[in-house]
């Protein structure tokens, strides 16, 4: 299939027209704080693992409700694009999250899923760890590679934002700057609580550091039965609230909520009709 019927196809999963089938494949997460390093960070992953492979990357990008335009606006070029021979085996798509529905999620998936129907060996999620769809976009991958930099203020996002247990593997980037020895420090010590805590590394998307180590871990990474358990809640949560969504009554009544004085109460009860 050529690029332009692909991106149709996916056009069509996104708009609810099209139902991708499941399709077992390698689908990694990297997640953490915006600015990160995360785009750098796949930029440096597909310069190693293309191509070799066919990665296709996902970019979930949050959306001000205001605007509906992107939150962070500027987009990191991908270098790797410019090597003809390696972009051949990349496909780079931007999720624009401008329904609040929740489902974005679930669409997700379905790209995920066709695209690894489609003859790509490994999906890249990038997704700002901040927020409960961007959690579930996390949890649809089948491992999730943590983000974490210095210069953050005080303490450990990933940790704040409850991304630690969801974790398989914890890269601190940005090991060029000054305080990535304390984030690598703080979070070993937070980590000690677990029995089965994720390994951690360092990384520099600037000087190249680590991202051999990085790309070949993310290939072969094992998951551990916390985050298992913590992708698992995820997902259930997100099925659970597709159903919602998708009961024919959902929008009329969240319209006697807001405009008759429907209370809560019966709301859930007229849902569970
Ligand atoms: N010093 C340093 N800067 C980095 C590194 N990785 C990324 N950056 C810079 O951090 C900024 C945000 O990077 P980006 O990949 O867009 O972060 P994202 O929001 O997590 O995707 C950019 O200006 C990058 O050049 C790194 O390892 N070291
Ligand atoms: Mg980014």
């Amino acid at each position: 299939m050529d690029r332009r019927q692909l991106a149709r196809q996916l056009s069509a999963i996104e708009n609810g027209e099209l139902q991708a089938v499941d399709c077992d494949g390698l689908v990694i997460a990297i997640t953490g704080p915006p600015g990160v390093g995360k785009s750098c960070l796949v930029d440096g992953i597909l310069h190693r693992l293309t191509p070799e492979n066919k990665v296709a990357v996902l970019a979930v990008d949050p959306t001000s409700p205001i605007s509906g335009g992107a939150l962070l606006g500027d987009r990191i070029r991908l270098t790797v694009l410019d090597d003809k021979t390696k972009a051949e085996s990349i496909y780079v798509r931007s999720i624009a999250t401008r329904s609040s529905s929740g489902s974005i999620p679930s669409i997700v998936k379905g790209l995920a899923n066709h695209l690894l129907a489609n003859n790509y060996d490994m999906v890249l999620i990038e997704t700002v760890g901040a927020g409960q769809s961007e959690m579930r976009c996390a949890a649809i991958a089948n491992r999730i590679v943590v983000v974490e930099g210095p210069g953050r203020g005080d303490g450990i996002q990933a940790e704040k934002a409850g991304l630690l247990e969801l974790a398989d593997l914890i890269v601190v980037n940005k090991s060029d700057m000054e305080g990535a020895e304390k984030v690598v420090n703080d979070l070993t010590v937070s980590l000690t609580i677990t029995d089965d805590a994720p390994p951690v590394i360092r990384t520099s998307a600037i000087s190249g550091e680590g991202l051999d180590e990085l790309s070949n871990m993310i290939m072969n990474l094992e998951d551990r039965t916390t985050s298992r358990r913590a992708r698992a809640r995820q997902q259930l949560l997100m099925a659970h609230e597709n159903i919602l969504i998708q009961n024919p009554a959902f929008e009329s009544i969240l319209d006697r909520m807001s405009e008759e004085g429907l209370v809560l109460e019966e709301a859930l009860r007229q849902l569970n009709e």
